[in-house]
């Protein structure tokens, strides 16, 4: 494998000039001008120009101008600087492997100047991966990722796994898919809600997961997703929920930051990202019902924002300079039984907010178990179902709070990607299951 791809196109220097080189990639385009063809490879850092001459190695040629487009081949070479040539170099092949041969016709081009439909594109993926501006939206994804891991660990949060196959709702509503679990019902996660609250019970103090989210939402809507990814926070002997959106924030900064250090994938996007300042703008729930009043939308107290709310408050705050905030002091029953009251009305829950898109929400939760007996009654729901959970704040739980934060939410809103299913590799939607 090293042996084949010991040159990457971009990676080609001077010091490869008039050098024997081997590169290894799909074949992209062929021209065939008779005694001499141009074949242009693709592989993970670029493309570049295969120059082959008839006369020079007939059978060569003839394989390299049969190949159908996108076949995988390796090539071993002569290294020539070429002015013609878009990298400034060529490489004239000696001996040529061809490991995969594509069939015709393709179900989706790599370069075609047609935008397919997203289905088209998404049916095959595979391919889809295969230009440079769906792999960019990746690569950055990727490398904030790593940013995420080494932030968290930074300031001293540990990373856990916890388990995907739950026997009670994490979040208390119905939007849970059922599985059989041997002679039981049981259910996909939501989220890591009871569980990484659990931990808290334990002392690891702070901890992070980076995991999928199993929400069956009848919804088929750009910003939703059946399978998402999230980052989930949770950290214990908290003074209230601000400790919570500090670290929030300062995540965010750092997300922001790494995506705008990958030059190579901002370019192949045409896009520049700013990095927000922080702390963010933070609007109490009742502070953003009276913006929307003021502006025409009224919302029944009590009442989660709908869609067109919380664009136009999106707009509103991007007027006045805040394209990232925080809508604190939410109505306790539009969050979840989890969520600390403030008084009767009130919770010390939260959303962020980048653009009027929801990035993530978070709180401080409740920590006495008679109180969180309480709110799950009060929600409608059994405290038997939630037994095991309830038991870990009976022998000592810290106060303590957290967050999830989604990811393909976030890649949405950092580069502006129209429809979430673009945000993630393979996406599961109302209709899709394949691939
Ligand atoms: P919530 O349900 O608000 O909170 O989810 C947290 C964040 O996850 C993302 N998200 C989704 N993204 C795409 N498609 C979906 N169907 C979807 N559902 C959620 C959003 C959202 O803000 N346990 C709490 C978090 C906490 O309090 O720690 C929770 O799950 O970006």
């Amino acid at each position: 494998m090293d042996q084949l791809r010991t040159h990457y196109s971009k990676e080609v220097t001077e010091e490869d000039m008039d050098k024997t080189i081997t590169v290894a990639g799909w074949v992209e385009d062929i021209r065939n001008l008779g005694g001499i063809a141009f074949i242009i490879l693709r592989d993970k850092k670029g493309t570049l120009q295969i120059t082959s001459l008839k006369k020079q190695h007939p059978e060569i040629f003839n394989t390299l101008v049969s190949l159908p487009r996108e076949s995988v081949v390796s090539v071993r070479g002569l290294c020539k600087k070429s002015e013609k040539a878009r990298n400034g170099y060529e490489v004239i092949p000696e001996e040529i492997k061809v490991l995969s041969t594509a069939e015709t016709p393709l179900p989706l081009g790599v370069v075609d100047k047609v935008e397919a439909e997203l289905d088209t594109r998404l049916d095959n993926r595979f391919i889809d991966l295969r230009k440079p501006e769906v792999q960019a939206i990746f690569k950055i994804r990727s490398a904030v990722l790593g940013t995420i891991h080494n932030h968290l660990r930074a300031n001293g949060f540990e990373e856990v796994h916890t388990p995907k196959i739950i026997g009670s709702s994490s979040e208390g509503g119905t939007d849970l898919f059922p599985i059989k679990y041997f002679e039981r019902d049981a259910f996909l996660a939501q989220s890591p809600q009871l569980y990484k609250q659990m931990l808290m019970a334990t002392g690891f103090d702070r901890v992070y997961e980076i995991a999928w989210y199993f929400r069956a939402e009848e919804h088929n809507t750009r910003r939703h997703l059946n399978e998402s990814t999230a980052v989930d926070v949770e950290m214990a002997f908290i003074r209230d929920e601000e400790d919570v959106m500090h670290i929030l924030e300062k995540l965010v900064q750092a997300m922001w930051k790494t995506a705008s250090e990958q030059k190579e994938e901002l370019e192949i996007l045409g896009k520049e990202i700013k990095v927000p300042e922080v702390p963010f703008k933070r609007i109490t729930y009742d502070d953003a019902l009276s913006i929307l009043e003021e502006n025409g939308n009224h919302i029944k107290w009590g009442e989660d924002l709908g869609r067109e709310d919380e664009k136009l408050l999106g707009d509103i705050m991007k007027d006045k300079g805040y394209e990232f905030y925080f809508i604190t002091k939410y109505p306790l029953d539009a969050k979840p039984f989890y969520t600390m009251p403030v008084g009767d009305k009130y919770s010390k829950g939260f959303d962020l907010e980048c653009k009027g898109v929801e990035l993530a929400s978070g709180s401080q939760r409740i920590h006495d178990v008679t109180l969180l007996i309480d709110r799950i009654k009060k929600c409608g729901l059994n405290p038997d179902d939630f037994s095991s959970y309830l038991k870990s704040f009976r022998y000592g739980m810290p106060p303590h709070g957290g967050f999830g934060f989604g990811i393909e939410r976030f890649i949405m809103e950092l580069l502006d990607i129209n429809n979430i299913r673009e945000c993630i590799l393979f996406p599961r939607d109302r209709t899709r299951l394949t691939p």
